[in-house]
């Protein structure tokens, strides 16, 4: 095998409960022997001796009840001095995997009764079909090798990762669909789609396809895509009803449209709901879902326009527009209002849909946050994210209660890794279980993920959990503090430009002079603010209430701007790059300690990418600070020097 298995990789334990010595119970699903195989395998590897018996002969045991249905309800309850698990087959899945999680913890006798919190968890691939991943830090696509789809080994052990973690989607390509992942549509690829999906599907897995919204002219010879046109319409059932019935376990089609550059239906004077709804018609009689993504904003816009505002463009578009889709479709919105930066407010399109399903959409792989060349733990951002009042309801008014689903945007690929940092897993792992239970906590997440991974020395998960918890804030100081956004390198979005899409089209302004930067958002500037409930509308338009980890974002301030300590803008903004890469090399000192206590491999891995980490910071900040100086002329009070 040329790769790993994660946090799949079962350690050998020195102790075991008595129970895990009989396991009975003979489940009859394809689901239900998967999950008594993984039971068996993960007691093996964990070095029990364990047998499948006929019955327990009042001997401790864990006994496998599978119940008919395909709910995804998992309990696992203390049964005399064993252990009864009850489930559907996919409950049993979730149910073994959180026995073994536990074990592998040294945690006895867990007592469980859970249900995912959404119905719909899943992954999007950014996969392209010749193989290559947009946005993609770890390698090339395992799901497609030269221009088509493929099913090997490691799809199978993919679909085990997503479900040991709570996961039970995933869309394999691009939602940008180019190339010949156009066809994944007609019949070209049925077979091998067939077989990803059966795959998938014995854990829980579904599958999701990315579809262009012009396929009826690109792929069905018609001359228009209008969702209104009876032919167009009748073209989207038709093949709709060939490749549900072709590919099992197909749950729906994620549309990116008028969006970048995407077709859609404005081309035809549609709206939004109708292009959506056209598809949800054709999809609905097998059961199918729309996903239908609200990253709508003008990309061509000219820097001088000072009045349009990117932030304010998603809710404009849909907010308008609640209550007029369908009940299969679901608008997927971003966390933000502008782009998985490290630090935006939470989209106000969340607080806005009463009458529309909404499925929450991070981005686990790192475009914005280091590319899994830096370490950067997302959680404790989803958690904000997922922890938001909205103000806009007595009760059930976080974003967690007001969303039906989430997914994000994949890290994977074909390293043998997995995900290019081997820290980085902690965000595909973590995501899964905040996916189950929004209430996860990130710090209880990166140390079970720590254990799992490197085994259970104390220093190694107590230096691991550190290192990941003070990851985010650490690569916020040193790029773009204060919710400022936006100074990487246009294109790759790696590295330092402070200036580089300054005076270009992409709505991503911060209109530094050399007495003030940052746009105003506030009523008398874009108005954006006032997208929000009154109550967070007024936080963040007073500079006083705003808080300051997102002042730039929200305001347009002088550089000689008194922040809460006394500092001046300027100081804590070049204090920030300092003690950012500082706090950089503590992290990386302390990864170095480990060295004795890890897998030479994997330690060496993590320390070179930690040395690209370190020149990349320190390059971060003496480009933003001796910019700020150029422009400013002020120096640096400490004293230090500003490089360029
Ligand atoms: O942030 C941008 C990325 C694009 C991506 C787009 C999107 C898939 O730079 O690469 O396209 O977001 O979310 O659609």
């Amino acid at each position: 095998m040329d790769y790993s298995l994660l946090w799949l990789d079962w350690k050998r334990k020195s102790s075991l409960p008595a129970y895990t010595k009989r396991i009975v119970g003979m489940p009859a699903t394809r689901q239900g022997k998967a999950a008594l195989r993984e039971l068996l395998n993960g007691l093996k590897a964990m070095g029990a001796d364990s047998e499948l018996c006929s019955g327990s002969d009042g001997c401790p045991s864990i006994r496998l009840n599978e119940c008919p249905g395909g709910g995804e309800k998992a309990e696992l309850h203390r049964s005399g001095e064993g252990l009864a698990l009850i489930g559907s087959g996919r409950g049993l899945i979730y149910g073994v995997f959180y026995l073994l999680r536990h074990l592998a913890l040294g945690e006895d006798y867990p007592e469980w009764e859970s249900s995912p919190a959404y119905p719909i968890r899943m992954l999007d691939h950014w996969d392209n079909a010749d193989g290559s991943i947009e946005r993609g830090y770890s390698g090339r696509s395992f799901f497609f090798r030269s221009g088509r789809p493929v099913c090997t080994a490691r799809t199978r052990d993919y679909a085990r990762l997503l479900a040991s973690c709570g996961l039970n989607g995933c869309c394999i390509n691009n939602v940008n669909v180019h190339g010949s992942a156009l066809k994944l549509l007609t019949g070209s690829y049925k077979r091998e789609l067939k077989r990803i999906a059966v795959c998938l599907e014995e854990y829980g897995v579904a599958l999701w396809l990315s579809v262009s919204f012009s396929a009826p002219m690109e792929l069905g010879g018609l001359a228009t895509a209008d969702p209104l046109d009876p032919e167009v319409r009748q073209w989207w059932q038709d093949t709709s009803r060939q490749l549900f019935s072709a590919i099992p376990n197909l749950a729906g089609f994620l549309v990116k449209a008028d969006s970048e550059g995407r077709p859609g239906p404005h081309s035809y004077g549609r709206s939004h709901a109708e292009g959506a709804n056209m598809l949800a018609e054709a999809v609905s009689p097998f059961g199918g879902k729309i996903l239908w993504r609200c990253f709508v904003y003008n990309c061509t816009q000219d820097w001088r326009d000072t009045e349009t505002d990117r932030a304010k463009a998603q809710r404009d578009a849909f907010a308008p527009l609640d209550g007029q889709f369908r009940e299969n479709v679901f608008l997927q919105i971003k966390n933000g209002p502008v782009d998985f930066q490290i630090r935006e407010p939470v989209s106000p399109l969340l607080g806005e849909l009463e009458h529309t399903s909404s499925i929450l959409e991070f981005q686990i792989a790192q475009e914005y946050t280091g590319q899994q060349k830096h370490v950067c733990y997302l959680l404790p951002m989803f958690r904000e994210v997922l922890d938001q009042q909205m103000g806009r309801r007595a009760d059930r008014d976080l974003v967690a209660e007001r969303i039906s689903a989430v997914c994000a945007v994949s890290n994977t690929g074909d390293d043998p890794n997995w995900t290019g940092h081997d820290l980085a897993a902690a965000n595909l792992f973590g995501f899964g279980l905040l996916s189950w239970d929004p209430s996860a906590e990130p710090e209880a997440i990166a140390r079970e993920w720590s254990i799992l991974t490197f085994g259970g020395d104390p220093e190694v998960t107590d230096t691991v959990t550190d290192i990941l918890l003070r990851s985010r804030s650490v690569y916020e100081k040193y790029t773009v503090p204060l919710g400022i956004g936006w100074m990487c390198v246009p294109g790759t979005h790696y590295g330092p430009s402070p200036e580089g899409y300054e005076y270009d089209r992409w709505g991503t302004y911060h209109r530094a002079t050399h007495r003030e930067i940052g746009v105003e958002r506030g009523p008398g500037g874009t108005g954006f603010t006032e997208q929000y409930s009154p109550a967070l509308a007024g936080m963040y338009a007073s500079k006083e209430t705003c808080p300051e980890e997102l002042l730039l974002f929200f305001h347009r301030l002088p550089f000689d701007y008194r922040m809460k300590d006394g500092r001046t803008l300027l100081q804590r903004i070049y204090d920030d790059h300092f003690e950012g890469v500082e706090e950089a090399r503590a992290m990386s000192d302390a990864w170095d300690r480990l060295e004795d206590r890890l897998d030479p491999a994997v330690f060496a891995r993590v320390r070179a990418r930690f040395r690209e980490q370190l020149r990349s910071a320190a390059e971060w900040r003496d480009v933003v600070n001796s910019w700020l100086y150029r422009l400013t002329l002020i120096p640096d009070e400490k004293g230090r020097k500003l490089y360029l």
